[in-house]
């Protein structure tokens, strides 16, 4: 495995990656280096054949406190436009067809905040620290927060958390639809969230690529064309090896051996 500086990477439970972000002295600041790394550990996670589900995590304290301010400071408009700042972040959504279940604990402000809002399940602790705080750097969110914290909260609520940089509990998060569970504590929560990523690794390959691809469709599409898309992908499911082995193991009320073809 690579020798990373800012994260550690682990397989903990079969089928199961996890990635834990490690810069402890700037509260997991995500400075270039970092997602550099990031990009490069969930790309050897994507074509892994050992590993069916991610698991993203910070430390207790902080999962990630934004971008990294002292890197930003100085940036031109001309290097941010031509270096395409911020672009590669997207490399997470775009290259990543296996689930990514994040972990959140402490704070998740800013990139830290837009990171957690690109994982496909989202767990946290009830305490975690969310927030678009950017507004008080003169600046505004800029790895999507605008976009995904508004399809996740509604306009009202995204307006004025945007505009005032006010931060909300992981308790609201789990309220307001941002986080799917919340726990106790910060042990609880790597437990669950490594239960969660185990338990989809346990499925067909095929199916549980499916299944993320056409959720996350429902966020691009109007109603009608998701809804057509889903049933056309569904359709295409019929063809697949796991379909059959997974309904004739109902039948016999067996386990399902998936071939994950
Ligand atoms: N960038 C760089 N360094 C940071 C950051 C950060 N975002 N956050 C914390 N640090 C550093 C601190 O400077 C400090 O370093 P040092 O010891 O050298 O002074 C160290 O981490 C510990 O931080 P604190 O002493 O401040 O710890 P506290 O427990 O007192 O406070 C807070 C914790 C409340 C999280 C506080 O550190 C804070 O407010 N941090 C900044 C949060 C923030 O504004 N984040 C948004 C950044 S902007 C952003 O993400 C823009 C996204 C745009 C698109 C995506 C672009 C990449």
């Amino acid at each position: 495995a690579p020798n990373y500086e800012y994260i550690i990477v682990s397989e903990p439970r079969p089928g199961v990656g996890q990635i834990t972000l490690n810069r402890p002295k700037a509260l997991n600041a995500l400075c270039t280096p970092l997602i550099t790394e990031l990009n490069s550990a969930l790309r050897q996670f994507q074509s892994s054949p050992t590993v069916s589900a991610i698991l993203l995590t910070g430390s207790e304290r902080a999962f990630a406190a934004g971008a990294d301010i002292k890197e930003m400071a100085p940036l031109t408009f001309a290097e941010a436009y031509t270096n395409s700042f911020i672009e590669s972040w997207s490399d997470l959504t775009t290259a990543l067809k296996k689930p990514l279940i994040a972990a959140v604990s402490g704070h998740a402000l800013g990139g830290g905040c837009e990171l957690a809002l690109m994982a496909d399940v989202l767990y946290c602790t009830a305490k975690a620290n969310f927030g678009q705080p950017e507004i008080k750097l003169g600046t505004i969110p800029g790895a999507g927060g605008s976009q995904r914290l508004t399809r996740a909260v509604g306009k009202a609520k995204a307006m004025e958390l945007i505009l005032t940089g006010k931060s909300f509990s992981g308790e609201e998060a789990e309220k307001w639809g941002v986080a799917a569970r919340t726990f106790e504590s910060y042990d609880e929560l790597i437990e669950a969230a490594l239960k969660t990523a185990e338990t989809i690794a346990g499925y067909s390959k095929v199916a549980v690529q499916a299944a993320k691809e056409v959720v996350n469709k429902s966020q691009d599409l109007p109603l009608r064309d998701g809804v057509e898309y889903e049933r056309r992908v569904f359709h295409a499911l019929f063809g697949s090896q796991d379909q059959k082995v997974g309904m004739k193991a109902f039948a016999e009320k067996k386990k399902a051996e998936w071939t994950h073809s």
